[in-house]
């Protein structure tokens, strides 16, 4: 096992996960951070460097990069692979005109030998907009079949802007976790399973790496489209044993 895993593998047990957001701009990636943090989703403008934002949920700490997806600024994009945990992958489901531009991004981002060890998760957004392509339309179009055969995968329809009432104050919805106490908006509960989807994944590698088969725990939903692969693991990314302990 190599210096590089072994430090990330340290830094997944005590439960810090690197999460790179990209997608083309306008595709709702900063919308989506501002919506998992509780914050006003209207008050939003094109990001032309990075934000790094943490996100506590289910005990993890997520620090998300959410960088910049002008055509302009993805040459930069190479500079945030190290110790990459997940890849998030934000579309606009409203842009057919744009959708082969996403594609070739995507594979092309997914190319990058740092990123191999890094799950990918997709989300559809901008479902509230009337003719949006489905996950389905979408997993095709992207060739999501492709890459899950290198990474771990899955999509997630959501809309950023959705805002749903908040839960009462005893629910033990994992939201309650992300606003800390509530403001008047509550995100899209789609893209909470989206978080679920990630911090499985990262449990997975840190507490069932020994196993062929990546188990979820029971109250984990995985999106529609493309599942999670099989989990083979190999010499690199193969842990330690451990006792089985979900996320
Ligand atoms: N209708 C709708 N609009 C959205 C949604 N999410 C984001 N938007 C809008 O889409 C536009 C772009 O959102 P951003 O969050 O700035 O997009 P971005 O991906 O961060 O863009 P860059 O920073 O340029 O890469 C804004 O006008 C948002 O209000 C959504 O789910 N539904
Ligand atoms: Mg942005």
């Amino acid at each position: 096992m190599g210096l590089l895993t072994i430090i990330r593998k340290a830094r997944l047990k005590e439960r810090q996960v690197r999460v790179l957001m990209l997608g083309l701009d306008n595709a709702g990636k900063t919308t989506i951070c501002k919506a998992l943090l509780g914050e006003d989703v209207d008050e939003v403008s094109p990001t032309l460097g990075f934000n790094i934002r943490t996100i506590i949920h289910r005990g993890y700490s997520l620090n998300v990069w959410d960088i910049g997806g002008q055509t302009s600024l993805r040459p930069y994009w190479r500079n945030y692979f190290e110790q990459t945990d997940a890849v998030v992958w934000v579309v606009d489901s409203s842009d057919r005109a744009r959708i082969e531009d996403c594609r070739r991004e995507l594979h092309g981002l997914l190319q990058e030998e740092r990123l191999m060890g890094a799950s990918l998760l997709v989300f559809a957004n901008k479902q509230d907009i009337g003719g949006a392509m489905s996950t389905d339309e979408i997993s095709q179009a992207l060739d999501l079949a492709t890459l899950s055969t290198s990474h771990r995968s899955t999509i997630q329809p959501c809309s950023a802007r959705l805002i749903s009432s908040p839960p009462p104050a005893d629910s033990a919805d994992s939201s309650a976790v992300l606003m800390g106490s509530y403001s008047r908006k509550t995100a899209d509960p789609r893209l909470l399973k989206g978080l679920d989807w990630i911090t499985t994944e990262v449990g997975s590698r840190v507490y069932y790496g020994t196993q062929n088969r990546l188990e979820l725990p029971a109250d984990v939903q995985i999106a529609g489209g493309v599942a999670p692969v099989d989990y083979v693991p190999t010499s690199d990314s193969a842990p330690a044993p451990e006792g089985g302990r979900s996320a």
